[in-house]
């Protein structure tokens, strides 16, 4: 029997240099036809919070998939609570399951009152924290993250690695899909994808954290710089054309999406991510409208979990759990991307900067 790690969050994760170093996903399995976990409909359960931007792309490419009839999904509430509270020695705090007409929670820290609006309790195993799948399934590292992709068969997790459970939703259902042409990956376009998210995911996605999770001014100076020039380049890609990879939207832009919906309302001031909001970029801010517009995108999008587990979470960053009022939901204003794009595409000579149109 293996000894499970000392249980931790995502704060405990700074080097003696402060900056923040995110743990691999533990549970690495594939569904694949043929092998130990095969894709069937009703099998398997992805474990979500519709706060994660990681847990989101996966249920993203659920929803424009169609696979919400093949796949259970269960959301936690937004509040991480103590997840061994009659254990006075085990502090961890994490991801906890409530019905929708559960009375509200306040913080770990005491403070606040926050409802169980959106939550979807777990009726596949019936646990209470997601630290309990992770037992079950003989978890060995003590980071208790979702997404969690789970085998109703073997009882066990398959996988927990966002960027991989997208991968297995976008190819291995489509015999049970509802929209079983779309693929998010194509062959052809593999490289190109690829190499987005070789920078995307350091600078941008898990930039934001990189400032956020910061314990020393060198560390958030050195994400800071990088994220800004990063999003700078972005800026420029989507001058000249609609997707990150050209005219079909991929899993790119499903990653980067996730990130980008929460950079105004919580990275800024949460993660001081601050040198300019996100909607001054006119080209990215035309983008998010772009794809919030786009069919299965703006129903894994949950502002209020967004809101409320940013700010209410993390003990050491916000120990009142106050959640800031401002902003104005500027994604939801529709955006003129497509018709511009397909008109410059019928003239010769170079796309004018600015495609995103006016806010
Ligand atoms: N590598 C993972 C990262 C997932 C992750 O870090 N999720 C966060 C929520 S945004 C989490 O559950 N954290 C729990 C913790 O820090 O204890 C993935 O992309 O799937």
């Amino acid at each position: 029997m293996t000894m499970a790690a000392k249980a931790r969050t995502a704060l405990d994760e700074t080097s003696t240099t402060g900056e923040f170093k995110r743990t691999d996903a533990g549970f690495r399995s594939k569904i694949e036809r043929g092998g130990r976990f095969e894709a069937e409909a009703g099998r398997y359960h992805l474990y979500i919070s519709l706060a994660c931007p990681w847990a989101c792309r996966c249920l993203t490419v659920l929803y424009m998939k169609g696979l919400e009839d093949a796949i259970g999904v269960s959301v936690t509430h937004p509040t991480w609570q103590r997840t061994r509270p009659h254990d006075p020695a085990d502090e961890h705090i994490g991801w906890v399951f409530r019905a929708p007409t559960d009375p509200p929670l306040a913080s770990s820290t005491g403070f606040g009152s926050f409802g169980c609006e959106g939550c979807v309790p777990d009726t596949v195993n019936g646990t209470a924290f997601v630290r309990d799948l992770y037992e079950m399934a003989n978890d060995t590292t003590g980071k208790y993250s979702v997404p969690v992709l789970w085998d109703t068969k073997e009882r066990t997790i398959v996988n927990n690695e966002s960027s991989e459970i997208l991968r297995m939703l976008n190819s291995e259902f489509n015999h049970v899909a509802k929209n079983p042409g779309l693929d998010l990956y194509p062959e052809a376009l593999r490289a190109a994808i690829d190499d987005l998210n070789s920078w995307i995911y350091p600078s941008i996605n898990n930039g934001v954290y990189r400032c956020g999770f910061a314990t020393s001014q060198a560390a958030y100076d050195t994400a800071f710089e990088e994220l800004f020039s990063a999003l700078d380049r972005v800026e420029g890609i989507l001058s000249s054309q609609r997707y990150l990879a050209g005219d079909a939207l991929t899993e790119a832009d499903v990653r980067l999406f996730q990130t980008l919906i929460r950079f105004d309302p919580v990275y800024v001031v949460y993660f001081k991510t601050n040198k300019c909001f996100l909607r001054e970029y006119p080209n990215i801010a035309g983008y998010v409208r772009d794809l919030y517009g786009t069919p299965g995108v703006a129903a894994a999008v949950h502002m209020g979990h967004i809101k409320t587990h940013y700010f209410t979470s993390h003990p050491r960053l916000n120990p009142y759990a106050v959640i800031p009022r401002g902003g104005d939901a500027w994604w939801e204003r529709p955006s003129d991307r497509a018709e511009f794009f397909a008109t410059a595409a019928s003239k010769t000579g170079a796309v004018a900067a600015g495609a995103g149109g006016k806010l």
